[in-house]
């Protein structure tokens, strides 16, 4: 682990985090999106963005046909990967650079990448001239907004050239072309995206098919065409820029390239700006508008108005100011952004995982409660009516179930009272319990209560003769599809999950007062937990599963993947295990999985195909699934840890999950999100361990949010109120937290003393009989003074 401090700072007065070095953590990033699209840049101007018409469409590829697909953790960078640069030619010491930092790698003397909000920002200076870069994307388009400002420091004049340089790429083998196009200022790309079948042809249509670059500057000269542009010189040292003139080339049939050519001249101390917009167009008359309307000072402040407004939308429930100001920072900041992100365009799918976009739902309550609510019903409208859930939730109405959603995994009933519970809890909406839901294959409307009903009756289908849980082709470990796929196999994570479903469900039939239905599915998680037990548990941690050959696996006799962390985390939150034996438990994870980037999802990593396992023993070991720290995991066992009162092991799970500065160089990640996951196989792989997937695609989010709002700082609904049991680390000696609930404000001062035990609670002065604030009047500010002892 590398000790020296990270080249990265907080901003004081913008917030932003600011990166100032563009070698020292290659991959760092930032991520911007809109409703329509995402961008996430790295600190040397790569760029990985996608647009949605209805499916994810890319305006700018790499040089050779890239497959479709979802988007990847480690993505690689390499020399031709479409980025958004700017070459700079200076007359006055006959230099070549490039901005932010690639193609040309010359460094600059000053270097800033700047991460806020709903812009990166790169202030670079070389020698005596400074320049400030930046992008915001253009709301509800899948366009970006590109500004490049240069300031002449020196005391003679400068004269420079500046050369836009965006990469298009291989666009289509049937038909691809660009040009400049004087009516816009800019070059136009067109294509034909390829496609064989009739069909496609009607449905390709509606395709955006030209990708623009437009200037608001004075072009002098263009090209169009990549290989013209690179000539014998490469992107180090293209031969166009060694010219007078970029050669005017366009592309036909070839490889386009948006490159312009900007002549500025700048007395001593003068500034230029000029405008960039890059994005996807049906025609010119759609480029024209994006002119009209953002290509100026007047536009691009309505830009940035908009995107403030979009943020503003999300506003999360706590504000917290603890000992630990990077995490504060963290929370109050970035970790409401991610949230927002997942909840609000559902990472950019027209049909998420049931699985993911249940969790990302749940996420919302603390952002948005009416969202959570929609998506719910959004999800019952999909269930069918024996109580099943599809693998993806259709948001489209173009929009249908592929990739992994076409693969059958059998724990999406699971999400749900999980979800509602989340709901609930934030909301006390019981009214929506009684809300009419038609089911996929039947119009007859039926309660969302009954929905759920049967989601968990479904569950109880879903059993062997030994009355444990069918996995299928995959549970929430989704690349697991061998364990069962003759139809035999059993996960021990998903009986664990189901009886913890059941739980959750029996704990809302009280709240509506069906106790008898209640104490059925308490009952059904009792045996289900005892049949747990006797199965999976091998008198020291818990199996993952027994294999369709009756193979149990995940126990001290394997050599690999010897054991998982899901069903251990879960053998807690189900109660599966009991409160007394967790710390045995707790200890044997701490020696197998535990690393100091957080704990691994399973350990040792597989190196080779387990044929009654699956998928997930090819993936690379330590890597995702197979033995990383994979976030979400960790976050589940954050979750159970605090449910069994662990409150500084929950802490330190939570903490781990986040770069700090320690540890920033070696998982060469901002932190400005929690990724899917860091590298594990930290015996195997020491080099490797705790590298960023810089991923941000993660069910994490909802459950650190939760878990932080209703476990650490413990304030959480209840069907009265709010209820009050904090489980601060304990080397805290105080923490206040600013809570949001059911349109009244919480300012809650927690202290901690070793003298003593027991809570004591005072609101507005006065002391709290019990631990639960009932009778909340909306708008109201209460004072809430919390003493714990222990
Ligand atoms: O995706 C996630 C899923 O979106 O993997 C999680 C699962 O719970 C989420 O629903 C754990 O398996 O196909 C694959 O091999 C991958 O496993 C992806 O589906 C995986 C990646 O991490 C992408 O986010």
């Amino acid at each position: 682990m590398m000790s020296s401090k990270p080249p990265y700072f907080q901003c004081e007065t913008s917030q932003a985090i600011v990166l100032t070095s563009p070698t020292a953590m290659p991959k760092a990033s930032g991520f911007l999106w809109n409703k329509k699209m995402m961008l996430q840049m790295n600190c040397r101007g790569y760029a990985v963005a996608q647009f949605m018409q209805p499916e994810p469409t890319k305006y700018a590829s790499g040089p050779a046909l890239e497959a479709t697909t979802f988007m990847q953790p480690e993505h690689h960078y390499y020399a031709h990967h479409p980025g958004r640069f700017f070459y700079v030619k200076s007359h006055s010491d006959n230099t070549l650079f490039s901005l932010p930092f690639e193609p040309v790698k010359q460094p600059a003397d000053q270097f800033e990448f700047q991460v806020h909000e709903n812009e990166l920002i790169w202030k670079i200076r070389y020698q005596s001239l400074a320049f400030t870069v930046s992008v915001e994307l253009i709301p509800n388009e899948g366009a970006e907004l590109w500004t490049l400002e240069v300031e002449n420091l020196g005391s003679s004049e400068h004269n420079i050239d500046i050369y836009p340089y965006f990469s298009i790429g291989f666009l289509s083998w049937m038909n691809q072309s660009a040009d400049f196009d004087e009516s816009i200022n800019g070059i136009v790309a067109n294509k034909v995206t390829p496609y064989q079948k009739l069909d496609d042809y009607f449905r390709n249509k509606h395709l955006k098919e030209k990708t623009f670059l437009i200037s608001d500057g004075l072009v002098s000269s263009f090209c169009a065409n990549a290989n013209e542009f690179e000539g014998l010189g490469g992107l180090h040292s293209p031969d166009a820029i060694s010219r007078a003139s970029l050669g005017n080339a366009a592309a036909k049939y070839e490889v386009p390239v948006a490159a312009l050519h900007h002549k500025i001249c700048l007395l001593p101390k003068q500034s230029q700006k000029i405008r960039f917009i890059f994005g996807a167009a049906s025609d010119v008359d759609e480029i024209l508008k994006f002119r009209q309307h953002y290509l100026s000072e007047q536009g691009a402040l309505q830009v940035r108005h908009l995107n403030k407004a979009y943020v503003e939308r999300y506003s999360p429930v706590v504000k917290i100011h603890t000992p630990d100001s990077e995490l504060d920072h963290f929370v109050n900041k970035w970790l409401p952004r991610q949230l927002f992100y997942h909840g609000d365009v559902n990472r950019l799918t027209t049909d998420p995982q049931t699985r993911n976009y249940l969790q990302d739902a749940m996420g919302m309550v603390f952002l948005n409660p009416e969202t959570t609510k929609t998506a719910m019903v959004t999800a019952l409208s999909q269930q069918n009516s024996d109580g099943s859930m599809p693998d993806g939730v259709l948001l489209h109405p173009d929009a249908e179930l592929k990739y992994i959603n076409q693969i059958p995994h059998s724990d999406h009933c699971v999400w749900l009272p999980i979800c509602l519970c989340g709901y609930l809890h934030e909301t006390a909406d019981t009214g929506f319990l009684d809300a009419l839901i038609p089911f996929a294959d039947s119009p007859d409307k039926t309660s969302v209560a009954e929905h759920v009903e049967r989601a968990m009756k479904w569950l109880e289908t879903n059993l062997d003769n030994r009355g444990l849980s069918l996995i299928h082709q995959g549970d929430w470990c989704d690349p697991m599809n061998m364990v069962g796929y003759k139809g035999k196999g059993v996960s021990a994570w998903l009986s664990m999950a189901t009886s913890y479903a059941w739980q959750q469900w029996a704990h809302i039939c009280d709240w509506m007062s069906l106790h008898t239905q209640a104490q059925y599915w308490r009952t059904a998680a009792s045996q289900m937990n005892e049949r747990i037990q006797h199965a999976f548990y091998q008198g020291n941690w818990y199996g993952r599963g027994i294999t369709d050959e009756g193979r149990l696996f995940g126990t001290d006799g394997d050599k690999q993947g010897a054991m998982f962390l899901n069903p251990q985390s879960w053998a807690m939150l189900s109660g599966a295990i009991e409160k007394h034996k967790a710390p045995e438990l707790i200890q044997h994870i701490q020696e197998h999985l535990y690393t100091p980037f957080g704990p691994v999802m399973l350990a040792p990593a597989f190196t080779e195909m387990v044929e009654d396992i699956g998928r997930v023993t090819q993936k690379y070991p330590g890597s995702a699934e197979n033995g990383s720290v994979y976030n979400h995991a960790a976050a589940f066992y954050a979750f159970s840890l605090y449910h069994y009162d662990f409150a500084d092991e929950g802490f330190q799970i939570l903490s781990q999950m986040l770069v700090k500065e320690e540890d920033a160089l070696t998982r060469g990640q901002l932190p400005v999100f929690i990724p899917n996951y860091y590298r594990g196989a930290w015996k195997e792989h020491p080099e490797h361990a705790g590298r960023s997937s810089q991923l941000f695609n993660t069910g994490t989010i909802a459950w650190f949010y939760r878990t932080l709002v209703e476990q650490t700082f413990g304030i959480s609904g209840s069907k009265k109120g709010l209820k009050i049991n904090p489980k601060l680390p304990s080397h805290w000696p105080s923490a206040s937290v600013t809570r949001r609930f059911r349109d009244a404000t919480f300012h809650v001062d927690i202290t901690q003393s070793s003298r003593g035990k027991g809570i004591k609670i005072a609101v507005n002065g006065v002391e709290l009989q019990g631990n639960e604030i009932t009778h909340i009047v909306a708008g109201e500010i209460y004072k809430v003074c919390v003493k714990v002892a222990k």
